[in-house]
Order: C-alpha cells, then structure tokens, then sequence
C-alpha cells in the first residue's frame, strides 16, 4: 500500500491571476475545513477565475487525495465525511454561476442517487454541468426511492432522469427503477442515463437505460444528443 500524493494540477498557473495560489484551498478541501474552503472559493470567484477551473484546480486535488487514502483504507467513513462537506461548500457557490453561464433551458432533467446509496459528489457535478449546458435540473438527492423519482418526473414532465450509484451493492436499484418506470407506463417518455463508477456502457445495455456516462462531460454530450430524440408525450 503506496500513501497517495496531492497530484497538483498541471499548468494551473497559466490558469489562475498573477500571484494566486490554490495551496490553501487543496488543504482545507483535504482536511475538511468547509468554512476556509467557502470563503477561498469566494475569493477566486472574486477574483473572476473561471468555475470550471475553481472546480477542477482547486476543489478537486485535496479532494482527489483522500479519495484514494478512503479507497486505499488509510483514512475511513469520518475522515472522507468531512472532506466531502468542504468539497460541496466550493460546488454550493460556483453552481449558480455554472447555470447562469447557460444561454436557454434545453430540457428538464431529474437527476438522483439511486436507492441505498449516499454518494452525492459525482451526481452534483453532473447537474452542475447539465446546468451549465441549459438543462432544468431537479436533483433528487440521494437514497432515492423509485417511487420517488417517477413522482417527480412526472410531475415536472421530465425529458430525460439520471441514476447515479457508486457502490457494486447499488446498482442494482438502477435496474429496478426503469422496470419501475416501466410498469408505471412511463418508461417511453423519457430518455434515461446510468452513471457512477461501477457502472459501464455493458450494464447500461443489460439494465435497459438509453446512454452511460463516464463523467460529467460525457454526460451532458449524452443529454444533448438523448433530449432531441422524439418520446411519448406526458399526459
Ligand atoms: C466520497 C466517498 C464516500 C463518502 C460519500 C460522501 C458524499 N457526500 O458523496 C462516504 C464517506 C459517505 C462514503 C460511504 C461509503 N462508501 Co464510499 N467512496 C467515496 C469515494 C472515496 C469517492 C466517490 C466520489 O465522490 N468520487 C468523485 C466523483 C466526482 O466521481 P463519481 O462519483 O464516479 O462521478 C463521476 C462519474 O461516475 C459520473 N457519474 C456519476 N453519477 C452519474 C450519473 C449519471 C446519470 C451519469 C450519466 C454519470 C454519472 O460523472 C461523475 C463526474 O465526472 C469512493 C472511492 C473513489 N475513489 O471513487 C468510495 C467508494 C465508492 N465507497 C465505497 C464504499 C464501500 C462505501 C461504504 C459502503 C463504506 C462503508 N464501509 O460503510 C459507504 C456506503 C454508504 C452508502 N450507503 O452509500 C467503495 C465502493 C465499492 C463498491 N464497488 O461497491 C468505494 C469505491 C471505495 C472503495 N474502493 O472501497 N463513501
């Protein structure tokens, strides 16, 4: 077991206004500190940084480092908890900057953490960028319960819904909500994506979803191309 290092985004000075530093930011993000982390995020957005680039240079390394200590059992559930809190103080401030950056609403997008699941970091940055590209998006959270994201799809006659899981254990409720979609005679209104790290453009297929997402770019490639498509229309 190798300890994992801070990997230091390359070319962030050319990135960043003359005499920045992300150095503080990266520590507070790593040990958790969520109000350094909102106030330095803040900060960048005042000193007019791009989002993307807040998001990218300076939430993402101290973030990065303990996700691989948490993956490689050096620091457990408290440790990745608070880190993770500080990681969505940064996202909370730069989100509606991202939306604001969007020309027109493109489509409405119910996004959720499947099921059993608590992992959030991924599925708010794939709605950050879904934001960012125009799209509506109604973020469910997670542990979402089937029942729940076809009550709200169909309530806001959604075009596309997101399934997010991160645990090999999860994944399985993404199967169970389209067969759920399904019987509720729904499934042919919308267009519906997987994603999450388990997940895989072979899963996608089996489980009966119209498009996988590696990432967030990926995702909202996907989105852009899915939400074109003609569905069944929502009473
Ligand atoms: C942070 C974290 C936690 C935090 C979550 C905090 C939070 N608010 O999210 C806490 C500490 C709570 C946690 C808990 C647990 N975790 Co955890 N966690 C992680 C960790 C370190 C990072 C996950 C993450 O946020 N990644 C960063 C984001 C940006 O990446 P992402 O989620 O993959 O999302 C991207 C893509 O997948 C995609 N995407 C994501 N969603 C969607 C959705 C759609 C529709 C699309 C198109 C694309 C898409 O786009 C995203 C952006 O690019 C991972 C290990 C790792 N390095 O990945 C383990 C990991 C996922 N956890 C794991 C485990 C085992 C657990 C626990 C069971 C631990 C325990 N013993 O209790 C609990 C489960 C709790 C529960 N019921 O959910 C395992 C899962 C193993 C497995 N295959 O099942 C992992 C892989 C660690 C490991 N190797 O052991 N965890």
């Amino acid at each position: 077991m190798s300890e994992p290092v801070l990997k230091i985004p390359e070319g962030w000075e050319e990135r960043a206004p003359e005499g920045w530093e992300w150095q503080t930011l990266w520590d507070a993000v790593e040990t958790g500190d969520h109000e350094y982390a909102h106030s330095r995020t803040e900060e960048a957005i005042a000193a007019d940084i791009d989002p993307r680039v807040i998001l990218d240079d300076g939430l993402f390394p101290g973030f990065n480092i303990q996700a691989d200590r948490f993956t490689e059992q050096i620091i457990f559930i408290p440790e990745m908890l608070i880190t993770a809190r500080a990681m969505k103080a940064g996202l909370a401030l730069i989100r509606p900057l991202l939306a604001a950056m969007a020309e027109k609403p493109v489509g409405t997008f119910v996004m959720g953490t499947v099921l059993g699941d608590m992992h959030d970091i991924g599925q708010s940055i794939v709605t950050i960028m879904l934001e960012n590209a125009g799209f509506n998006v109604i973020n469910l959270g997670t542990d979402v319960h089937p029942d729940k994201f076809i009550e709200v799809a169909e309530a806001e006659k959604a075009d596309l819904v997101g399934f997010s899981a991160l645990l090999s254990t999860t994944v399985y409720y993404q199967q169970v909500t389209i067969e759920e979609f399904q019987k509720a005679g729904h499934r042919d209104k919308v267009h519906i994506l997987v994603g999450g790290a388990p997940t895989t453009q072979d899963w996608a297929d089996q489980c009966g979803a119209d498009g996988w997402g590696v990432d967030a770019v990926q995702a909202v490639r996907l989105a852009l191309d899915l939400v074109k498509e003609p569905r069944e229309a929502w009473a």
